[in-house]
């Protein structure tokens, strides 16, 4: 029977949440302070987009689920996580609140904040080492997947590029692009390719996969500039308008509001293009794009 959207969304956060709760040490586990403070993140409702679409591409390129999703689920969550918390620390955004909570090193302190951080990254491998240890290939492909997604010239470069962009004050089309691409895309698309390589899907399905993930973050980063600029921050979970008063590079600023919403629009129709190239059955991945580009949140 096919569930619709929404349901099936739910159903999938609640199986994250549960896994988030299985996988992470207890906040009681020493030292406690340190596994409190990777909890009070992790744990505080993010959207759970990304391991979401692990488990929504595993299950699209092998319905029987053979191979459980849900350790590298939760392992591409800790490193989102991670980037976050580290985002939001006064030596970067200096940020007060996320997912509608004070921020990690507003909660605890800055060491503590910093350190629950590294020990999230770390844990995401940790946690795909042992999860797929009775399928190696399948485990070094994705400790591979993540860490280059992740690494410094994804996830962190577009991080680096992000913040010497503000301070220098400068944007070009190309350079909110890099930092767009790197920044977001990387971990939309690795999520995906993780769930197309435990379905066990071959190069040219995983490739297709990952087109539609690029279009994907680009337009769900596209959306978060533009919510920033025209959100309110009780319902963002952030503080909106940090942007404008930041001089931050986003497509608001560089195109306008008007210009910007075209523009995630078009992203979101490549990647509706982009499924269409994908093999399976591709519905549920789909609505998800057209959600996305309506959200509020
Ligand atoms: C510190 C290495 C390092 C990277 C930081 C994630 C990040 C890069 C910065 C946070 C600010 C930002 C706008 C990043 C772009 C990606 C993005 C939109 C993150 C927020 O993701 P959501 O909306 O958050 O999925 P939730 O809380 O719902 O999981």
């Amino acid at each position: 029977m096919s569930m619709d959207f929404t349901t099936k969304f739910n159903t999938w956060v609640a199986q994250v949440e549960e896994g988030l709760d299985r996988y992470l040490p207890s906040s009681s586990t020493r030292p406690a302070r340190l596994h409190e403070a990777m909890r009070y993140t992790l744990q505080a409702g993010g959207k759970r987009l990304r391991p979401v679409l692990v488990l929504a591409a595993a299950e699209l390129c092998d319905p029987t689920g053979g191979c459980d999703p849900l350790p590298a689920a939760v392992a591409i969550e800790c490193v989102h996580t991670y980037s976050l918390i580290h985002d939001d620390l006064p030596c970067m955004d200096n940020d007060d609140l996320r997912r509608g909570r004070p921020t990690a090193h507003r909660a605890f302190d800055e060491a503590t904040a910093l350190l629950s951080g590294d020990a999230l990254l770390t844990h995401s491998f940790l946690l795909l080492s042992l999860g797929y240890a009775s399928t190696p290939n399948l485990a070094t492909a994705l400790v591979r997947t993540l860490a280059e997604a992740a690494g410094s010239e994804r996830l962190i470069g577009g991080q680096v590029e992000d913040l010497s962009a503000e301070k220098q004050g400068v944007v070009t089309e190309e350079g909110l692009k890099y930092i767009h691409l790197n920044k977001t895309a990387a971990m939309i698309e690795a999520a995906l390719v993780m769930g197309a390589q435990i379905g066990g899907a071959g190069s040219a399905q995983v490739e297709n996969i990952r087109e539609a993930g690029r279009h994907l973050g680009l337009s769900f980063q596209i959306l978060d500039d533009i919510l920033d600029a025209t959100g309110d921050t009780a319902t963002i979970g952030k503080t909106a308008g940090k942007d404008a008063r930041s001089g931050k590079a986003t497509y608001v600023r560089l195109h306008g509001l008007d210009r910007a919403r075209e523009l995630a629009c078009e992203a979101s129709a490549a990647a509706e293009l982009a499924w269409g190239r994908v093999e399976g059955d591709t519905s549920f991945l789909r609505a998800l794009t057209r959600h996305l580009t309506d959200r509020k949140k």
